[in-house]
């Protein structure tokens, strides 16, 4: 948990099972498949540290050979072919066995500090993973694999992003925003109602059709409203700002709403959350337990979880890490759900009329109206949005400039200065779209 003058983020940690010490035997780290998770994703830290050590590719086999198939295993395998160093065992065992972040992060720290391997400015290291066919081994490769994988709140914590370092295939950290969380929970919600709608009450009846609905403001990437789209999802969109979202979203049975900066909350209508928890109390003995059951207890769980009044990031992170978990879902596998469309957000002034005639820049916002939830009108000064389309090429008569491009300006609420947003296809069109649009209103 680390706090900074802006906010605080901390790092991904895999709780260890109450109760249980693992000591790295003579096949390395051996257990039952269910309590090996969190040793998968200490031995996964471990494995960079080692390789660092000795400037080699090294290995990671998951397996527990002769075991019964409930077992599973990790082994840390030298480029010699050999077991991890002996001397190395002892910090395999603590790692291991770290209660909670902080001493992780501290027996790393001392660890590579004692024995003098070199972190920064080091070149990356490769590790390979193999598995046996246990079936318990593929969420255990996925535990291995998870980076400090990083959730990060602003300062006043009401604001949730993640985010993940950066990796040998990718040199740049990618932000999993608030238009990912919305798309987790949205995917996460709609499952449980679509188990729920196969649910007939005692006189065989399905009474009642949950009304899901999805708010964002004109923000989210483009590649997020797609992907919303594509689940069939209802979305509805409102201006900028938590208190245009909320009301919208109190509309639904469910609401659930982000602005792709992590503002966000999941809202239920007190009427469905009666109609759910009678319905579960009041459930025939033959539907007890059943999947239909499950999935309506999940859903009162939720209700419970998450901060309905906004503002409370830390419950955004407890359930992002619940539902991650019943997926079996890393990060990675999260982040991949869609992948964004490269975009600038600059700031612009605008020059108002007056202004020119006095040849002084006076920056006016209110100068800028927009409508339609702001997603694509400024409706004064006059002719800007066309302007701003032809700049975008959605015009008729010219080719599309600016393949997916989608751009857009409007008044801060916060500051003194004029937004514009831009997004297509590539980083440099996004670039040169939201600065030429820049230019129209400056
Ligand atoms: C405020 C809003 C936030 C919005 C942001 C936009 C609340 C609690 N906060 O921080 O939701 O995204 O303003 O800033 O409503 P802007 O108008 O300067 O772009
Ligand atoms: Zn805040």
């Amino acid at each position: 948990f680390l706090s900074t003058e802006f906010g605080f983020w901390f790092v991904n940690f895999e709780m260890l099972t109450p109760g249980v010490k693992l000591s790295y035997g003579t096949a390395g780290f051996r257990a039952d498949a269910s309590i090996l998770q969190s040793t998968l994703y200490r031995v996964g830290i471990l494995a960079a540290p080692r390789a660092l050590k000795i400037q080699s590719v090294i290995g990671l086999m998951i397996t527990a050979s002769h075991n019964k198939v409930s077992d599973n295993g990790v082994k840390v395998a030298d480029p010699s072919g050999g077991m991890l160093s002996q001397d190395w065992e002892p910090f395999a065992d603590t790692l291991t066995n770290a209660r909670d972040p902080q001493q992780l992060v501290h027996l790393i720290a001392e660890f590579v500090e004692n024995e003098k391997i070199a972190v920064d400015g080091a070149k990356s290291v490769e590790i390979l993973l193999a598995r046996d066919t246990r079936s318990s081994g593929e969420s255990l490769v996925e535990a291995a694999k998870q980076l400090f994988r990083c959730a990060s709140l602003d300062g006043d914590a009401d604001r949730l992003v993640y985010f993940i370092v950066p990796s040998r295939s990718s040199n740049k950290i990618e932000l999993v925003d608030g238009d990912k969380i919305l798309s987790l929970f949205a995917i996460f919600i709609k499952e449980q109602l679509s188990i729920l709608s196969k649910e007939i009450d005692v006189n065989g009846n399905n009474d009642y059709q949950c009304r899901l609905g999805i708010v964002q403001t004109a923000y989210p990437n483009g590649a997020s409203m797609d992907y919303l789209k594509q689940l069939g999802l209802e979305v509805t969109f409102t201006p900028t700002g938590v208190k245009y979202l909320h009301e919208k979203a109190a509309k639904y049975d469910i609401g659930i709403y982000f602005e792709a900066n992590g503002h966000g909350t999941i809202l239920f209508s007190e009427h469905y959350l009666r109609w759910l928890e009678t319905r579960t109390t009041e459930l025939a003995d033959a539907f007890k337990g059943s999947e239909q059951h499950k999935a309506a207890l999940r859903i009162l769980a939720v209700s419970e979880l998450i901060n309905q009044a906004v503002g409370d990031a830390l419950s955004g992170v407890l359930l992002v890490e619940v539902i991650l978990k019943h997926m079996g879902w890393s990060i990675q596998r999260w982040n991949e759900l869609y992948q964004d469309l490269p975009s600038r957000q600059l700031k612009a002034s605008f020059l108002g009329h007056l202004s020119i005639l006095w040849s002084v820049k006076v920056m006016d916002r209110t100068a800028v109206v927009t409508e339609n939830a702001e997603t694509v009108a400024a409706v004064t000064p006059p002719g800007i949005q066309e302007a701003i389309d032809a700049e975008t090429g959605f015009s008729l008569l010219i080719a599309v400039k600016y393949p997916r491009g989608r751009c857009f300006i409007r008044p801060s609420g916060t500051e003194d200065v004029i937004r514009v947003y831009a997004e297509a296809s590539t980083q440099n069109a996004a670039d040169s779209l939201a600065k030429s649009v820049a230019k129209l209103v400056d």
